[in-house]
């Protein structure tokens, strides 16, 4: 079914004659209302009228998220705080979190392309949602929450966590999509299977899953686990939360992009300059019907491709591949947020730490799992009387025992998220060869198999 045909499968010469019209009215709606625009397009000297339509873009300057950051909190808002209805938040860069606001034309609009993307894949009105994505600041839940409500479904606000319940919830009220990240449905499945429930005799028969990256080879698992067709669902808070993109079930080969709302480029992602068809480089969106927070060319830094190819299910709406990675160095753990800098700060906080640490990322079948590798200073070295730090002697030892847990707790007070530590020997760890130190591995091979704009699996 498709929610909204009028636009999802406009001839796309209607589509970006749209594009352009919204294009030019929200050039003058920031110039006149952002003064952090209109300042950019100043410096730029660019005036808002000689923005025209869409083949204009390129020469408009970027948004990133630096600039929500040194506007932080509501500085980059185009309406008077009275006409915000809701502020969303995501986890943050710097300890300070990304903020984004919504009027009630936002709202609406959040609603209707989260309607349209459960459509996409799948939901009908009249079904039941299991809405596990997390409620709160993160836009998940409540973006799953008023598109359910929007199509006309019954939803179950079950947020995150609980996962007995959960099943308890699934067996019982016999929903028929469930929303939830990727590494989360794997949990529900694998409980399902722990308890000796066949896929077969629950009711589930389709799933929107985002908010981290995922792989075929996920897919594949959770659908045959949890006995639905799982599509992909794409969005980031800054342009609305989820529904940005998702994809259709019919071909799952590429999320459609609600076009007429968030337009997409590909850009290269060191020269920022736009980029043919088909080629990988870092997702721009400008969003060309928000009223709070407008934001023009905004680097997104998820890397993947667009492919403007007609889709068997009808709509004309572009698709986007897999998100196989981003430009900054930004961890998502378990759909939390970790930046790298962040684990350095908060290590930083413990005199017996030096400053040389690694973050090792592995993903065990479904969660992701991080190591902090962390050397120790020479003095606590001598302090504790060894010459080298091994697993044993740290079992062995009650200094070094508090300090392994004093660096968890800072770590998972800082990030949100728990890790194990490592505490390893002064120079064990390796230094920068003059160029940048890599100081993540990513074991997780996310980007495998993620060929775009198709992902296999079913
Ligand atoms: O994750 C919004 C969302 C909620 C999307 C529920 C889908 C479902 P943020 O917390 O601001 O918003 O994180 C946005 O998460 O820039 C991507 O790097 C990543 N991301 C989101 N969806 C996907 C996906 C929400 N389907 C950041 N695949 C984005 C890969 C994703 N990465």
């Amino acid at each position: 079914m498709i929610y909204e045909p009028e636009f999802e499968s406009m001839p796309r010469d209607q589509l970006q004659a749209l594009q352009s019209r919204r294009l030019r009215d929200l050039m003058s709606y920031v110039y006149d209302r952002v003064p952090f625009y209109r300042r950019k397009l100043d410096e730029a000297g660019i005036r808002p009228e000689s923005v025209s339509c869409v083949r204009d873009l390129p020469r408009l300057p970027l948004t990133r998220k630096s600039d929500l950051r040194d506007n932080y909190p509501f500085g980059l808002f185009a309406v008077p705080m009275n006409q915000i209805t809701r502020i969303h938040a995501s986890s943050g860069t710097t300890g300070k979190p990304t903020v984004v606001g919504y009027t009630c034309a936002d709202i609406d609009l959040f609603a209707r392309v989260n309607a349209r993307s459960l459509a996409m894949a799948g939901a009908e009105p009249g079904m039941i949602l299991h809405n596990a994505y997390g409620y709160g600041l993160f836009t998940g839940g409540l973006g799953l929450h008023y598109g359910g409500e929007r199509l006309g479904m019954a939803v179950v606000p079950v947020s995150g966590g609980m996962t007995e319940r959960q099943i308890t919830l699934i067996t019982d009220f016999r929903p028929e999509v469930v929303a939830s990240t990727p590494s989360y449905a794997l949990t529900l499945g694998q409980e399902l299977q722990r308890r000796g429930v066949r896929p077969g005799e629950i009711s589930l028969r389709f799933a929107l899953l985002g908010a981290e990256p995922w792989t075929p080879a996920m897919r594949a698992e959770v659908d045959a686990c949890l006995g639905v067709r799982s599509c992909n669902l794409y969005g980031l808070s800054e342009i609305v939360g989820p529904g940005v993109a998702c994809e259709c079930i019919e071909a799952r080969d590429g999320s459609h992009v609600c076009e007429d709302h968030f337009l997409p480029e590909i850009v290269d992602p060191a020269t920022g300059e736009p980029l043919p068809e088909g080629n990988e480089g870092v997702l721009v969106i400008t969003t060309l019907t928000k009223q709070a927070l407008p934001l023009v060319r905004y680097w997104t830094g998820d890397i993947t491709r667009l492919s403007y190819e007609p889709c068997r299910c009808g709509r004309t709406l572009a698709r986007m591949g897999l998100v196989k990675g981003r430009t900054d160095d930004m961890l998502i753990i378990r759909g939390v947020n970790v930046y790298p800098s962040e684990v350095g700060m908060a290590l930083g906080r413990l005199p017996e730490l030096s400053p040389h640490y690694r973050v090792v990322v592995t993903r065990e079948r479904t969660l992701d799992e991080m190591e902090i590798q962390v050397e120790v200073t020479d003095e606590f070295l001598r302090i504790v009387g060894t010459e080298t730090l091994s697993e044993e002697f740290v079992e062995r030892n009650q200094l070094a025992q508090s300090l392994r847990g004093r660096a968890g707790h800072a770590l998972r007070e800082a990030l949100g998220v728990g890790a194990r530590v490592t505490l390893a020997t002064p120079g064990s760890l390796p230094r920068s060869e003059g160029g940048k130190l890599l100081r993540v591995q990513d074991l997780r091979d996310l980007a495998r198999g993620s060929g775009v704009p198709a992902i296999q699996g079913g």
